[in-house]
């Protein structure tokens, strides 16, 4: 008889359970905007909410409607406030659905116009020499775009900003056509990549990455190439600059 009472005892426990165990879920799922390093663009999936912190530190993940991404993980399309470029198709200016090749270009992410915090740098490809013609003249950046956070000179020829440790500038006028990358920042050149094209007979065209060390975006290839003159004395494709600031 006492073996009977313990046996109902347990039963009534057992018939307990289920209803804890569908209350102990592992709670709601996140939309997230997953960057796929095989594809190279972002992707949208859901995480569970816990999971979020390990994705955006570990994959480079964010929000949607973040980083300049639309609520589908898309990029969004932000005003281009400067851009260097390779212009491979032989017209003056960045023509992006055709064949000239983006190096880095500065979006105005936040909307508002200007210059400022919150705005992005966006990695494109870059010429491992002086005159590229084909996608096996270029390298790639590993990291894909840096968030500004401070705008140090933001004028129609020159713009210099920082994100985090490291410093960028794009530079355009008479003379000559820079982009320009470095961290930490102080440092003249703690690691920094410069492409520069001289159109004035005063300096070395040059295309320098990783010089001195490691560079903000981690280019893919190494290279350290100076031009004398004359070279150095004329518009070279590999390098344009545009800045688009009143
Ligand atoms: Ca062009
Ligand atoms: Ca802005
Ligand atoms: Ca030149
Ligand atoms: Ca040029």
């Amino acid at each position: 008889m006492r073996r009977l009472a313990a046996f109902v005892v347990v039963g009534m426990l057992l018939s307990a359970l289920p209803v804890q165990a569908v209350a102990e879920r592992p709670g709601p799922r996140v939309d997230v905007c997953h960057w796929s390093e095989d594809d190279e663009v972002f992707v949208h999936i859901t995480v569970f909410a816990s999971a979020v912190a390990k994705h955006i530190d570990n994959h480079g993940d964010v929000y949607p409607g973040q980083g300049g991404l639309d609520d589908r993980c898309a990029l969004e399309e932000s005003t281009v406030l400067a851009v260097a470029y390779s212009n491979l198709d032989g017209v003056d200016g960045f023509d992006e659905m055709g064949s000239d090749v983006f190096i880095s270009k500065l979006v105005d992410t936040n909307d508002d116009g200007v210059v400022s915090a919150g705005d992005e740098i966006l990695m494109g490809r870059y010429p491992t020499g002086f005159n590229p013609s084909s996608p096996a003249d270029f390298g790639g950046f590993a990291v894909p775009r840096h968030t500004i956070d401070a705008v140090r000179i933001a004028g129609p020829t020159y713009i210099v900003v920082e994100s985090g440790t490291a410093e960028f500038a794009f530079a355009s006028n008479a003379n000559g056509e820079q982009y320009f990358e470095n961290g930490p920042l102080g440092s003249v050149c703690g690691g920094c990549t410069e492409l520069l094209d001289i159109k004035a007979d005063t300096n070395f065209d040059r295309i320098f990455t990783d010089y001195f060390g490691p560079s903000p975006s981690q280019p893919d290839s190494a290279v350290l190439l100076s031009r004398r003159l004359p070279g150095s004395g004329t518009d070279d494709t590999y390098l344009d600059v545009d800045i688009a600031i009143p």
